[in-house]
């Protein structure tokens, strides 16, 4: 049902010629032997076609990813949470601009992957097109999206292309601190005011089903997660991630003595799994269609963004420029 809504072929060129079948077999040995693949290597197109959808899909979720929470850095409730709130924002910016540099490697431009985000054919993920109406939803975002991101991303430090694995590194790293800062602010307010404790509520309330959503369709509908299995591009499936994060998140919720919006949540003793109820996955294809909530604000602000820092980039180019020929010139100098 949703494969064929989830496709975007325009943004991931059709399949070329068939592949060398003896250069085909070395690659997919190295796969499996869990040696890197690196940028000069040989692969097959269809490995570059999806890390390269896959990693800049992800640092276009980074640099959309700001602004749910930059919308809060003016009104964060003191000093100390303004500057972790900022530090965090920043950080994104940063992991943004990793993977764009990974990406990169796989020889699409920057501009290139900028332009197919802002142009609305490459997806961001669904998460960043709800809004953040209280300050809990900031620790929510925290708790819930940053401790969604690091049970996707942890195995990704192991995916098998080299540059995205080394990125994922540092990025887990700061994840974790992410997430830390989320659930520190959810305890202070869950361990507060009635009013404090009832906006914790319904920020857990309006963020828990679409942070289920982040790990994408059910593996029975999931377009590449075969392929990139076997690829090893990713490590585990959608659903075997989404259970893991509900397994780690639960208890937590519970200390925090909230509940969660489910009302078929149990925790099943011979498995030792927490079962959750049916996602609603139309809400999900909706957002993915560009109609979630903050899907047109988001771009928009994006594509304003861009415009604004034009003459940035182009500072930025001129200064480079300039330094390229005083260089050449003291080099010819020298000589
Ligand atoms: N939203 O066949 P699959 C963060 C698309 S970073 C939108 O299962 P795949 C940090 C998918 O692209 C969050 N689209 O695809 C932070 C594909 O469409 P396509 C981002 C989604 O790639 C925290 C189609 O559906 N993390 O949060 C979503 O094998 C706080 C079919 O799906 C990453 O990107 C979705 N949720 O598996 C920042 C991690 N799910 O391309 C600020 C790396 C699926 O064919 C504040 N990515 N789709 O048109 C991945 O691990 C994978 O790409 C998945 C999807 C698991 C997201």
């Amino acid at each position: 049902m949703y494969t064929q809504a989830l496709n975007q072929k325009d943004v991931a060129p059709a399949a070329g010629p068939a592949e060398d079948p003896e250069r085909l077999a070395r690659f997919e040995a190295r796969v499996a032997a869990e040696d890197k693949i690196e940028p000069n290597d040989w692969m097959p197109a269809a490995y570059r076609r999806t890390l390269t959808r896959q990693i800049s899909q992800h640092a276009h979720s980074e640099i959309v990813g700001m602004l749910p929470e930059g919308n809060w850095i003016t009104r964060a409730p003191s000093l100390r949470r303004k500057a972790a709130l900022l530090a965090k924002v920043q950080d994104e910016g940063g992991h943004g601009l990793y993977l764009y540099a990974a990406a990169e490697t796989l020889g699409t431009s920057r501009e290139e992957l900028v332009d197919q985000l802002l142009s609305g054919k490459a997806k961001y993920s669904s998460i960043f097109n709800y809004p953040t109406l209280t300050w809990a939803d900031i620790g929510a975002i925290g708790w819930l999206v940053d401790g969604a991101a690091i049970m996707n991303q942890i195995p990704l430090c192991r995916t098998s292309y080299g540059p995205y694995a080394r990125a994922m590194v540092r990025i887990c790293k700061e994840e974790s601190f992410h997430q830390r800062q989320g659930y520190e602010i959810m305890l202070t307010l869950a361990r507060g005011t009635e009013a404090q404790k009832a906006m914790a509520q319904d920020a857990l309330d309006r963020w828990w089903w679409p942070s289920l959503m982040m790990f994408g369709p059910p593996d029975a509908e999931s377009a590449h997660t075969d392929q990139s299995m076997r690829w090893k591009i990713k490590r585990f499936t959608n659903d075997a991630l989404r259970q893991q994060f509900v397994d780690a998140t639960v208890p937590q919720g519970h200390f925090l003595q909230l509940s969660f919006p489910d009302p078929e949540l149990r925790y099943d003793e011979e498995a030792g799994h927490w079962r959750y109820g049916a996602i609603d996955w139309e809400e999900f294809r909706q957002v993915l269609a560009g109609n979630g909530p903050c899907n047109r604000e988001r771009l928009e602000a994006r594509r304003r963004a861009h415009a604004e820092g034009a003459w940035v980039r182009e500072a930025a180019l001129a200064h480079a420029a300039k330094r390229r020929a005083r260089r050449a010139a003291e080099r010819q100098a020298a000589e």
